[in-house]
């Protein structure tokens, strides 16, 4: 039986291509595309019934949640969270739950408020482009800057750069690395300098790891499995 990733572009399915290739176990990659309204093609249904990436099978095996999918795969075949330091093994869970609980709702409503008035008819456009600009500055922009320096006092505090504290990825990292490349992506303008070398170290490191001799699958492989990377 083969582990699959139900991999939808551009999308948090990214988190597992990357977990898979850190742990080096094999896996194929079933591709999907998203449909002209940005939503995910209704095959991935017939997989889980939510139709959201990513999803993991294994024969009759169906995981869903890329949280879930993380904990599982690290339980299985990762080092274990119990052999860090107890204070490292709590900014793991917390980073691990923080990144969909707290900072992905953040930069979603952000991406919403922009979304309504990008799709809106043209003679609407420009009344809901002042009304959603508006509630955006009011009620989001001051959500991010402060979760910008939270996160950004958080990284400077890691001795080895990643959410842990370690100097080898954990649960959380393989998290947090989609908010964050969604938040340098798309508001560029409020993004800290740390997030900004947190994110060009993993890239590097992925980068590298395409010379892995032993590796099963390698990177470069996977992310053309996976098809081009916009948020990268
Ligand atoms: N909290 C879920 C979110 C899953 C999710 O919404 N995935 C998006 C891609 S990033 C999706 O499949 N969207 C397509 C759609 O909703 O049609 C997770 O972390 O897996």
């Amino acid at each position: 039986m083969v582990l699959t990733v139900h991999h939808l572009d551009n999308s948090r399915s990214q988190r597992i291509l990357w977990l898979l290739e850190e742990l080096q176990v094999p896996y194929e990659v079933k591709p999907y595309k998203r449909d002209a309204e940005h939503h995910a093609p209704k095959e991935l249904k017939d997989v889980h019934i939510l139709g959201a990436s990513p999803v993991l099978t294994e024969g009759d095996f169906v995981l869903a949640e890329s949280g879930a999918i993380v904990e599982y795969l690290l339980r299985k075949y990762g080092k274990q969270r119990e052999t860090l330091p107890e204070s490292a093994q709590i900014d793991d869970i917390y980073f691990t739950h923080y990144a969909e609980g707290s900072l992905m709702p953040i930069l979603l409503s952000k991406i919403i408020y922009r979304m309504i008035p990008e799709r809106a008819p043209v003679l609407l456009k420009p009344f809901l482009w002042c009304i959603f600009d508006a509630l955006s500055h009011r009620l989001v922009t001051p959500q991010l800057r402060t979760h910008r320096e939270y996160i950004e006092v958080r990284l400077g505090e890691s001795e080895g750069g990643f959410f842990a504290g370690g100097s080898e990825p954990t649960a959380a990292d393989f998290m947090m690395i989609f908010p964050l490349e969604l938040w340098g992506k798309m508001f560029p303008e409020s993004f800290g300098p740390r997030c900004r070398e947190y994110i060009d170290r993993i890239h590097e490191r992925c980068a590298s790891q395409t010379s892995i001799p032993s590796a099963t699958t390698e990177l470069s492989d996977s992310i053309e499995k996976g098809g081009e990377y916009d948020l990268f």
